[in-house]
């Protein structure tokens, strides 16, 4: 196991004081916080190395570009993608999502079906509707019940040879439920060709990750929530797909021949990574693979888990609180509202001033909300350097935070 000390003495800003308590920072969903060996990687590359990528024969360019390829094999290896050239430098998960839905305009048409799931972050609806926008496609979404699970029955329904896409995430930002992802892509193939994408932002962090298992045909994530800096993502696509489809953006490095008759692309992965990458960014990212493989994948969900489950039994013995999902099989997120205090962000404000850093609103999935008839939650996120008395301070802060709203 892990010295939870040790590793917390790696991330400087936890040890600060927000409104003169100490910070208890549970907002790892929307951002997780850096480790001191990825902030120095950061530093020494605009200190030692900083230089264009694959376009200079000078010495930095050239050892800059050695240091971006190291890192992606590392996102390679994290994956297990066949090949590196598979992996994509991105910033973040919303590009990687749009990039898909805007590549795949040519192979829809009129009254072809998309199918995505009441769980989706906002960034894994809006693309497709604007695919839907662009091409006469039709959204079809798989139903939720009221413990957050996803009714597969309807995907079975829905799933016809109209079916283009199928995009779902693998652990809802929302809820922290984890989705039958295996099923789901197994229940595809075996009634359609449609493309199966998978939204990772939130299982990246947590999970061991497997594409080629998987068998998923895109896979998206961000750096950012796992130890890397803003910035930073990853596409996955399998290479026969990426090689078919469309360029996204046009520029520099995507092309192998631009003239003002024809241009010719290049090969994978640059013919999708047209313009100056985050080179400082990428490098770090694959610093943040290194800390999370030190720690090992397997400890830090243990360690999450464990977390959860604390934060849950205490959580529930609070009168009145509800958690959304609580029945679901769930990875490093707890959701939840008092009853009687219909504004979320009044608990996450009192919250604050106790230090406790938790987010509050509809967390960018408006039709979660929606189904639960309410306007927002209060969602605490965990990663692997929160401890358990943070979550007694978190819980104290919201029985704290009941008495005064009441
Ligand atoms: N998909 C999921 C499942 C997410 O959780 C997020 C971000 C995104 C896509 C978009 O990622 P980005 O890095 O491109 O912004 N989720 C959250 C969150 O839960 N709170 O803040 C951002």
């Amino acid at each position: 196991m892990f010295d939870i000390q040790e590793i917390r003495s790696q991330f400087a800003i936890l040890n600060q004081k927000v409104n003169g308590k100490p910070l208890v920072y549970l907002d790892n969903a929307a951002t997780s916080q850096k480790p001191d060996s990825v902030l120095e990687v950061c530093k020494q590359y605009y200190t030692e190395l900083n230089a264009n990528v694959h376009r200079g024969i000078h010495t930095l360019s050239q050892l800059a570009t050695e240091e971006m390829e190291l890192s992606r094999k590392k996102v390679q290896k994290f994956i297990n993608a066949k090949h590196d050239f598979e992996v994509i430098f991105t910033k973040g998960t919303t590009e990687g999502l749009n990039l898909i839905a805007y590549i795949l305009t040519q192979k829809l048409k009129k009254d072809d079906e998309i199918i995505i799931s009441y769980l989706e972050h906002h960034s894994n609806i809006v693309p497709w509707q604007l695919l839907c926008e662009r091409t006469g496609a039709k959204l079809r979404v798989i139903p939720i019940d009221e413990n957050g699970i996803l009714q597969l029955e309807y995907l079975d329904q829905y799933l016809s040879e109209k079916t283009k896409v199928v995009s779902v995430n693998q652990v809802s930002n929302a809820l922290g439920i984890v989705n039958p992802i295996e099923e789901i892509i197994a229940r595809t193939r075996k009634h359609s060709d449609a493309y199966i994408v998978i939204d990772g932002a939130q299982s990246a962090p947590h999970f061991s990750i497997d594409v080629q298992k998987l068998d998923c045909d895109f896979f998206v994530f961000s750096g950012h929530k796992m130890y890397a800096p803003m910035g930073t993502g990853i596409l996955y696509g399998k290479q026969s797909i990426l090689e078919e489809l469309p360029p996204f953006h046009g520029g520099g490095e995507m092309i192998a021949t631009c003239s003002f008759e024809k241009t010719t692309y290049a090969t994978l992965p640059f013919k999708y990574e047209a313009g100056t990458p985050n080179v400082g960014g990428n490098i770090a990212l694959g610093a943040a693979i290194d800390f999370i493989e030190k720690v090992g994948k397997d400890n830090i969900q243990r360690h999450e888990n464990v977390l959860l489950e604390y934060a849950q039994k205490q959580l529930l013995e609070i009168e009145g609180l509800k958690v959304y999902g609580e029945k679901a099989e769930r990875v490093g997120v707890v959701s939840f509202n008092l009853e009687g205090i219909g504004i979320s962000s009044d608990v996450g404000m009192i919250l604050d001033k106790m230090g406790v850093a938790v987010r509050t609103g509809h967390h960018c999935t408006q039709p979660i909300m929606d189904f639960f008839s309410i306007a927002g939650t209060v969602r605490a996120s965990f990663a692997v350097y929160n401890t358990f008395q943070e979550i007694d301070l978190l819980v104290e802060g919201v029985r704290k935070a009941q008495k005064m709203l009441a």
